[in-house]
């Protein structure tokens, strides 16, 4: 018999397997802004994160990690390949990214995100003391709050999607959209980025089940269901502190120096993924470079592109496209030794990607279109100088929320031409009082109050550590966000 009283359910544990010598698997937590938020919650709640540890096969026995309970979800590798990359990455990931890239729908697919959105709902239903809290997270699992209702009505569940909701049209594409509406509407509350994606969700009850939604609400079978947007952010303070290093400092320093010392830096750091607009900002570059707008070497770009989804076929594509760029690029601008695109296909640690984000000038994030983008939260409160410049999409959930950033549409490269142009001869002065006023908003808007947001909005009474599963839910106290 299980005693959790606050679940996280995630596609992902917040750990990856490490191997020492002898052979012994050790559970390192991998870093992130979910993990950190939640963590207080977990504890003071004995929390449980239900989620896959990264190795097909047989799950690994439940286990502690920084006093947390993380318990694995067995997947093989066929459902790897058909609920995570058919379904959730080829299927639902381009339509909901407003199909900027064609998505690909297969029924075996669908039957294994199915399967799988079964077997996390089961383990959750075993896990979750009477009453407990749950918070399932992201577009893998949407049918997760459903299920889970139906096994244990007495839970209450929270989900948030992490990227974007598309409008009813595009929405209305999907094979098996009408399982997956419901799926959500299992939750007491739905969260999502931005209000309006809250409002495309409510529209589609409306349109599709013939609902009635009012404000933020929608009544499901005598059961209040809120919508309702709640932005995602870092933890600033963290980000604030590994800049502020002097490991940070002088690495950011060294990489000017190995760069040629340019008078601008225009830096993108991004997971190769085709939302995130990669290639469209290396047109842009080159096409500044044709005019004479930007010349090498006095204005060099870094483009940082992490791997990722490397099995999906989509994918395999745009790395292809996206090194062909670059390498065209060099070829016709660069010079022995200065190349006008420095082109890093790697995952770095947290100081060196504080170092770049502290020796770039302009902070380049332009994807078609984005949940949110944390890049560039992280690259503003790594600015300790206040001295850099975000040229960030109108399409990233972020623009909502990092006001004072160079605004520019993706969509149109004469825009995104200029942006670039502007940020990088907009004078210091102008700069500064753009990014002060920009971390000053993310000091007070950070994960943590993100994550206090949400699950006050739940049901959680503000003070964790003080909550008791059995107590009703406080009446929509959350923050207006
Ligand atoms: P992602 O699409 O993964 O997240 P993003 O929000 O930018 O996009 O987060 C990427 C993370 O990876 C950042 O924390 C960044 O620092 C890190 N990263 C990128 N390149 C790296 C590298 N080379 N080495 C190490 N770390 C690297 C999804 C949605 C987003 C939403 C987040 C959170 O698509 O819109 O903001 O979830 O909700």
């Amino acid at each position: 018999m299980s005693n959790a009283s606050f679940i996280v359910v995630a596609n992902r544990l917040p750990v990856d397997s490490v191997v020492d010598d002898e052979g012994n698997r050790t559970w390192r937590r991998s870093p992130g802004g979910l993990v950190t938020a939640l963590e207080p919650v977990l504890r003071a709640n004995q929390g449980t994160w239900i989620g896959w540890a990264g190795q097909t096969g047989a799950a690994p026995e439940p286990f502690e990690a920084d006093g947390i309970t993380l318990l694995p979800i067995e997947l093989s590798a066929d459902e790897i390949a058909r609920y995570y990359e058919g379904f959730s990455n080829a299927s639902i990931w381009p339509l909901y990214h407003d199909a900027v890239q064609p998505r690909v729908f297969r029924r075996s697919w669908w039957k294994s995100y199915y399967e799988v959105n079964t077997r996390f709902a089961e383990v959750c239903a075993a896990e979750a003391a009477p009453g407990a809290v749950v918070w399932i997270q992201d577009y893998q699992l949407q049918l997760v709050p459903a299920m889970l209702r139906e096994r244990r009505p007495d839970l209450r569940i929270g989900f948030f999607l992490h990227i974007p909701f598309p409008p009813v049209e595009l929405f209305m594409q999907l094979p098996h959209r009408m399982e997956i509406l419901k799926g959500l509407l299992g939750a007491d509350l739905v969260g999502f980025q931005r209000p309006l994606a809250a409002q495309n969700f409510l529209a589609l009850t409306r349109h599709l089940l013939g609902y009635r939604p009012r404000g933020h609400y929608v009544t499901v079978d005598d059961r209040l269901v809120r919508a309702d947007a709640f932005p995602i952010s870092i933890d600033t303070a963290a980000y604030e502190e590994v800049a502020n290093t002097e490991r940070a400092r002088h690495r950011a320093k060294e990489i000017r120096a190995e760069l040629g010392e340019p008078d601008t830096v225009i830096l993108g750091v991004d997971r190769l993924d085709y939302t995130k607009g990669i290639e469209t900002r290396l047109k842009a570059f080159r096409e500044l470079l044709e005019d004479g707008r930007f010349r090498v070497p006095k204005t060099v770009m870094v483009q940082v592109a992490t791997p990722s989804r490397e099995r999906v076929e989509q994918y395999r594509v745009l790395r292809d496209k996206v090194e062909r760029e670059v390498g065209r690029i060099n070829g016709e601008f660069g010079q022995v030794g200065l190349p006008a695109v420095h082109y890093l296909h790697q995952s770095f640690d947290r100081y060196e990607l504080a170092a770049l984000y502290q020796a770039a000038d302009v902070m380049a994030v332009t994807p078609i279109r984005d949940g949110m983008n944390l890049v560039a939260k992280e690259y503003v409160a790594s600015q300790i100088e206040n001295h850099g410049a975000l040229v960030l999409s109108e399409f990233a959930g972020a623009a909502g929320d990092l006001r004072q950033a160079f605004l520019v549409n993706p969509h149109d490269l004469t825009d995104l031409k200029d942006g670039f142009v502007t940020a990088a001869e907009s004078s210091p002065d102008d700069k500064m009082k753009r990014m002060r006023a920009m971390r000053r908003y993310l000091r007070k808007h950070d994960v943590s109050r993100w994550a206090r947001s949400f699950l006050t909005a739940l049901g959680v009474p503000e003070r964790s550590a003080a909550y008791n599963p059995g107590s009703p839910p406080a009446a929509d106290a959350a923050e207006g966000t």
